[in-house]
């Protein structure tokens, strides 16, 4: 009889035990939540990429701070309920074969949230790498450590035009080919917050819109020497018309504005970046 009244207390103490954990957790994880999501943990959104991807690093946060919560809770439980007291220093603890409902649990549980989260982040990175209608293809190649940008004839001047300074129109779709010349490097504007790797011999590409004039960095995200951490750059984005007058410029021919440059070898220009 006296068995059976310690196990309904310690049935119960358990019981309460779990309810003040939940409640702990539930309160612990929603003031992280709001505290994450006050963090401004990106620069300013200057491209139509930007919103998404911003989004989906929130709905991580919302994911992953209540499971943090969880993990740190039981195991500080755990090791305040369960620590070692005066006395006990030869026993053993209880041998335990397993519980196969908690384990279907937290085997499930995970696998459920991480296939939802992949599908979402897939259904982003599906919609932000879309083609777009009138895209300009800008060719950025990364050598040791500096960037050049190239613009094709395609894009308004007329004929190939290099530079060491990457000038974007504001809302025209851009796709970046990334080349690089010695070693891999890596082509990242945050405020764009599209990355890729660019590799020797292989092209690689991604897209962005930008959306907001300004100047904004561009870095190397991959260590490719000693000099990679001076391997930075700056995006100008501006109005259209003052872009193609920069190409123009740029392109050296004196080609006015819309892309209406004269044919190729009448002009004189120099197409060296500079
Ligand atoms: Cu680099």
């Amino acid at each position: 009889m006296a068995d059976t009244g310690t196990e309904e207390r310690s049935e119960r103490s358990s019981k309460k035990n779990l309810t003040q954990m939940l409640a702990v957790g539930t309160i612990v994880s929603a003031i992280l939540i709001a505290l994450a999501l006050s963090i401004h943990w990106f620069p300013t959104q200057a491209s139509t990429q930007a919103g998404p991807i911003d989004t989906l690093y929130d709905v991580l946060l919302i994911v992953s701070v209540p499971v943090f919560v969880l993990v740190v809770t039981v195991v500080l439980f755990s090791v305040w309920k369960f620590r070692r007291r005066p006395g006990q220093e030869l026993t053993d603890g209880p041998p335990i074969h397993g519980n196969t409902r908690v384990e279907v649990i937290w085997t499930a549980v995970p696998a459920v949230m991480l296939l939802a989260l992949c599908v979402y982040a897939y259904a982003v990175l599906y919609q932000i790498e879309k083609p777009q209608k009138g895209e300009m293809v800008v060719d950025v190649t990364g050598q040791q450590f500096a960037w050049q940008f190239s613009y094709p004839p395609s894009s308004g001047g007329g004929k190939t035009v290099l530079s060491d300074q990457l000038y974007l129109p504001k809302g025209q779709p851009i796709e970046f080919k990334l080349h690089a010349k010695d070693v891999i490097h890596s082509f990242w504007v945050p405020s764009f917050r599209m990355k890729s790797d660019t590799v020797p011999g292989v092209t690689t590409s991604y897209r962005v819109t930008p959306t907001q004039t300004g100047n904004f960095a561009i870095v190397c995200a991959e260590l490719c020497g000693l000099g990679h951490s001076t391997m930075r750059s700056t995006v100008h984005v501006v109005e259209q018309p003052a872009f193609e007058q920069w190409l123009a410029k740029k392109g050296g021919g004196g080609a006015p504005p819309g892309g209406t440059a004269p044919p190729t070898g009448s002009s004189g220009g120099s197409q060296g970046g500079g």
